[in-house]
């Protein structure tokens, strides 16, 4: 039930945020948000939030699943376009002032509520983000119960990093392991990048082979009951490739270690970025250190807050962020090494536990 008390709990929060802007609803056909406030998991429908009543539409397809998931809100089953019936319950409950998060609301339906609803438009997107932000009890479960299920993937299939294989068949039985340990998939690509190929932040699993002294870098996470995880381990295979990487991991690990320990609330997510990229730079590789220090986890992979050079939020408890800082050596080779943590009271905790020391994976 504290799932149910949670959701009306949002619901009380998006109100009190239609209050500040003067607002008389806050809409949404965002499937995360549709999701955040009403718990319905399916992929089409729409929330119109008002000050005193709460209103869910969706199809016939959803129907039985709605009955389930569903409580806070009245339930219309629409047929024809959703679209259609929201505007005729905006100009039925005489709105004319709504709430949206901007980047989830395309430009053609914006046009349209304004032309059939005659309805002003207010983006809330920060204090939407605000309010995702700070996770709950049950959100940081289950991102936890999520990072249990990465490490498990990745070190069950280990044993499969031999001479020959591909970057290809790892990273799908990755994928394939996600699933077997309860996952509802991939939260986003999985990405297994061996040799020189690692020198791609974002490189994609192709078929290059396994060889003697390749690095290999994993960087991948799932979904548990809608919420992420990332995961980011670089080891070798059979033999260290140089003096050099040696030096790259250590400097990479140093890094993540110093970042990680000023973890604690009250502190701003630039600071924490430049405890990593000035160790980095302090050993000559900070060019080679291109991207953010890490990101909010949550419903989505990718949310805020951003960690990196220009980004102020301050940290809270209850966050749930990435530290993952990386060297990228063109056509030789990279490391990343990547936890997601919890910002807690007195400073932080692992939900991702594993090993950070440099493997030599066995021939
Ligand atoms: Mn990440």
């Amino acid at each position: 039930m504290s799932i149910v008390y949670s959701l009306k709990k949002r619901g009380d929060k998006i109100r009190n945020i239609l209050k500040q802007y003067n607002c008389d609803a806050f809409i949404s056909l965002c499937p995360t948000y549709n999701r955040y406030f009403s718990g319905f998991t399916g992929s089409t429908s729409a929330l119109l939030i008002t000050l005193e009543k709460s209103y869910f539409l969706t199809d016939f397809r959803y129907e039985e699943q709605v009955g389930k998931e569903v409580f806070n809100f009245t339930v219309v089953i629409v047929s024809g376009e959703l679209e259609n019936k929201l505007f005729h319950l905006i100009n039925s409950l005489k709105i004319q002032k709504i709430a949206i998060h901007t980047e989830k609301i395309s430009l053609q339906l914006a046009e349209k509520l304004k032309e059939n609803c005659k309805v002003e438009l207010v983006g809330i997107n920060d204090d939407l983000s605000q309010l995702r932000m700070v996770k709950e009890g049950f959100e940081i479960e289950n991102i936890q119960k999520a990072c249990k299920i990465t490490e498990t993937s990745v070190y069950n299939c280990i044993y499969l990093l031999k001479e020959g294989v591909t970057e290809r068949e790892i990273a799908s039985r990755i994928d394939y392991e996600f699933r077997l340990q309860g996952a509802d998939g991939s939260a986003f690509d999985t990405i297994v990048l061996f040799g020189k190929n690692s020198s791609l932040p974002h490189g994609k699993p192709g078929d290059k082979k396994l060889s003697i002294g390749d690095i290999v870098l994993i960087d991948c996470g799932c979904i548990y009951k809608g919420y992420c995880s990332d995961l980011t381990r670089t080891f070798v295979y059979g033999a260290v490739p140089g003096i050099w990487f040696i030096d790259m991991y250590e400097t990479v690990l140093s890094a993540q270690l110093s970042a990680l320990s000023a973890l604690c609330p009250d502190k701003y997510t630039n600071e924490i970025d430049s405890i990593a990229r000035s160790y980095i730079s302090g050993k000559g590789m900070g060019t080679y250190f291109g991207h953010g220090l890490g990101h909010g986890v949550g419903m989505e992979i990718h949310e805020p807050p951003r960690l990196n050079t220009n980004s102020t939020s301050m940290l809270k408890e209850g966050f749930i962020i990435t530290i993952e800082p990386g060297i990228y050596i063109p056509d030789k080779g990279g490391v990343r090494i990547e936890d997601t943590v919890l910002i807690t009271k007195n400073g932080y905790e692992r939900l991702t536990t594993s090993d950070k020391d440099l493997i030599v994976l066995p021939v």
